[in-house]
């Protein structure tokens, strides 16, 4: 039995500061009604899609900051949503400020949940990449202190909805290979991804040119290298100041477009996403089982960077290898018959 699954994309324009909760699920309700209207099961809204992007300013006052996290989800003003959801038959993935209190603690993270067609939510995801800095810096025409207010999520968890492999991640992490291919090991179909992201970044203005592309080109190998669907969505437009890129699209797992938005305001765009698609990649080119060599990649996981180790420590210098007793004792009986070109290793490791 095809396994086909019709997408929205549910991109928003800017949400201004004042706006409320109850006028931006106005408009989410105005697109989750248009996607059912277009057959669609499910529509895919923006990381923090429920308040303006908090984190472009230094914000000092606790309850302030604090009245951008949502405590409960479904909460009061977003129960609405819900309730359309179950009533439509439509589900819907949203990303949110949250804050939730576990062994007595208060914790916030930047978070996306998958709600299915009976309005349940079945997938939460933590953001595992948090960009930008903890301290204010003023230099910057505007702050990205998603560091300071958010803690990071631990992992990348899949879900089974929609008669497929769901994961999700958030607007970052769409950047970094190791989020698709933890969702990739566990056989994820279809990726969906919520992002705000400015056309400039402060510390690299010379990469504002490639915002877009860069959008693209992340999210296309990500899509190709796994064998995947992805679906990304943007917050859009001049939000306080800032414009984000818009640029919002449904990746094949060919890794090729085959919907996108084309303004930076509310809009829907759509596709037809066949997830048995994803067997013609994960059963060839992709067959991690057949072609991964995890042998060779063990500093994945141990290392955090070239220079730290994961837990944060220095990496250690490396000590030179001993050379292989039995290569050492043909390069030096090489060298006794006067060859002219021993092969180049040897002379390195003559030369330690
Ligand atoms: N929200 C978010 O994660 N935004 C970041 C901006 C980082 S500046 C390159 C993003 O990766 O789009």
């Amino acid at each position: 039995m095809p396994r086909f699954v019709n997408v929205a994309i549910g991109q928003l324009g800017p949400i201004a500061k004042h706006e409320t909760r109850s006028q931006v699920v106005q408009r989410l309700s105005t697109l989750m009604i248009q996607a059912h209207q277009m057959g669609c099961d499910l529509i895919v809204y923006p990381e923090l899609a429920l308040t303006t992007f908090f984190p472009r300013w230094y914000i000092e006052d606790p309850a302030e900051l604090d009245s951008y996290y949502e405590r409960k989800m479904p909460g009061p003003e977003t129960q609405a949503l819900f309730d359309l959801s179950r009533g439509l038959g439509i589900g819907f993935y949203i990303g949110y400020g949250e804050l939730a209190v576990e062994d007595g603690c208060t914790h916030r993270y930047n978070t996306s949940i998958i709600v299915d067609k009976s309005g349940l939510i079945v997938g939460k995801y933590r953001k595992v990449h948090l960009p930008g800095h903890q301290d204010h810096e003023p230099w910057r025409k505007f702050q990205h202190l998603e560091k300071r207010y958010f803690e990071a999520g631990k992992d990348f968890p899949v879900f089974q909805v929609f008669g497929g492999v769901f994961g999700m991640a958030i607007c970052n992490d769409r950047r970094w290979t190791e989020t698709y291919r933890e969702m990739g090991m566990q056989g994820v179909e279809m990726v969906l991804i919520g992002y705000n992201t400015p056309v400039h970044n402060p510390p690299a203005p010379e990469h504002d040119d490639l915002s877009l592309f860069h959008n693209q080109l992340v999210m296309q190998a990500g899509a190709y290298q796994n064998g995947t669907w992805v679906v990304g969505v943007a917050k859009a437009g001049i939000e306080e100041g800032v414009d984000q890129i818009g640029g919002s699209c449904i990746v094949a797992p060919s890794g090729e477009i085959v919907a996108s938005c084309t303004t930076k305001g509310d809009e829907l765009a759509l596709a037809r996403c066949d997830l048995d698609l994803c067997n013609s990649f994960k059963e060839t080119t992709f067959n991690f089982d057949l072609h991964r060599q995890p042998e060779a990649y063990s500093r994945h996981v141990a290392r955090k960077g070239p220079t730290l180790m994961a837990d944060g420590t220095p990496v250690k210098p490396a000590t030179p290898p001993a050379p292989h007793p039995v290569l050492a004792g043909y390069a030096a009986g090489a060298r006794e018959q006067g060859s002219a070109s021993p092969a180049p290793n040897f002379a390195k490791r003559k030369s330690r």
